[in-house]
């Protein structure tokens, strides 16, 4: 079906007509829902499709640690400072998947690094928003993590057999993560007045966020047609942003908040909410580097990049002494 939809170089469609042999059958097999693996043949395109993809989702957990392991030193209780570190430690443990996953398609680890370092690659634009307070961490838990489950349990589904298995584990931790970031704002709610006026800021600073997760509306959306026809996506942006909004809309009316959307109605008729638009000027700025947080997050990695410099370089002097052993010893036995 998504064979008529292909595109060639970002702006025409082409049909499976159009395809040479190989990558005709390429896309049969897409189409039947059979998943690719690294060895196998792969279109350029679609390998370079899912290296950006993969890799921009691996530097979003790793970059996404920051926020949130700023407050591991404030939590308010020492369960809730076990509970935020096991968090913070499973989203290392993503980014790690996933960067696993996207050097079978030929990418190293430090190319990737060099990526993010640059610059050249993105990582989510809702890491570059401040933590202000414990409530943002119960917002992020619930709409962040919540927003991620709504993109990534799709790509369960994705046709990258390694992709598609990563998400798996990846998408049971956020249901916990998502869990226990409305647990945080349930205990706040019921607190004192200033603890629940401190829910409502944090719906107010985070949501307008949350929805650009999903990325531009579709019309502006470049990779999609392409991204879907490869069924490396299976929804739209638009059509991923509509579900969250439905599922989160009723959550807030339980913790008694107000969504700050002035906009937003119930449609009977589609049977779904109706919401104002994200402010897309705002959203292209961040993703352009020039949000709130950028050069401090960037600046974060870089450090930390630097700051393991001894250690990389002692586990490469340890290979080299190890494979020099192992050589002498081999010669020695012939
Ligand atoms: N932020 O044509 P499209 C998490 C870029 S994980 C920054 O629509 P596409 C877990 C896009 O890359 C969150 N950039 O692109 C966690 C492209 O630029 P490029 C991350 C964005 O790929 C929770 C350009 O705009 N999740 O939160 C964003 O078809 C709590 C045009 O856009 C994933 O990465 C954005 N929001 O669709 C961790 C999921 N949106 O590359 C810690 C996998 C778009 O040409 C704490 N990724 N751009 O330079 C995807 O599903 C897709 O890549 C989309 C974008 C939907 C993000």
């Amino acid at each position: 079906m998504y064979a008529q939809m292909v595109k060639t170089d970002g702006a025409r469609i082409r049909s499976l007509d159009e395809m040479d042999p190989q990558e005709r059958a390429f896309q049969e097999r897409v189409d039947a829902g059979q998943k690719i693996e690294p060895k196998e043949w792969m279109p350029e395109g679609y390998r370079k499709t899912l290296i950006r993809q993969i890799s921009q989702h691996a530097h979003s957990e790793i970059v996404g640690q920051l926020p949130e392991g700023n407050w591991i030193t404030r939590a308010p209780t020492l369960e809730r400072k076990a509970i935020l570190l096991a968090k913070v430690q499973d989203e290392a443990g993503h980014g790690l998947y996933l960067y696993c996953a996207a050097e079978t398609l030929g990418i190293s680890r430090d190319e990737m690094y060099e990526q993010l370092h640059s610059g050249k690659a993105k990582y989510s634009s809702i890491f570059n928003y401040p933590t202000l307070t414990w409530a943002d961490i119960g917002a992020i838990g619930w709409l962040v993590d919540g927003a991620a489950i709504m993109n990534q349990v799709p790509l369960q589904r994705c046709s990258y057999g390694p992709y598609a298995r990563a998400m798996v584990r990846i998408c049971k931790e956020e249901s916990f993560h998502q869990r226990q970031g409305f647990d945080i704002l349930m205990k706040m709610v019921k607190g004192t007045p200033a603890q629940k006026a401190m829910v409502q800021d944090a719906l107010n600073r985070w949501w307008w966020p949350s929805l650009m997760m999903f990325g531009p509306s579709d019309d502006a959306s470049v990779h999609s047609a392409q991204s879907m026809a490869w069924k490396i996506k299976q929804n739209s942006n638009d059509e991923l942003r509509q579900k969250f909004v439905d599922q989160t809309v009723p959550q807030a009316e339980y913790l008694g908040l107000t969504v700050p959307d002035p906009d937003l109605k119930w449609n009977e008729t589609k049977g779904g909410y109706d919401f104002g638009e994200p402010d897309w000027e705002e959203f292209f700025n961040v993703i352009a580097g020039n949000g709130p947080c950028n050069a401090e997050r960037l600046n974060a990695r870089k450090q930390a990049w630097d700051d393991g410099a001894w250690f990389r370089d002692g586990l490469t002097a340890h290979a080299e002494k190890a494979a020099e052993r192992h050589g002498a010893a081999k010669v020695a036995a012939e």
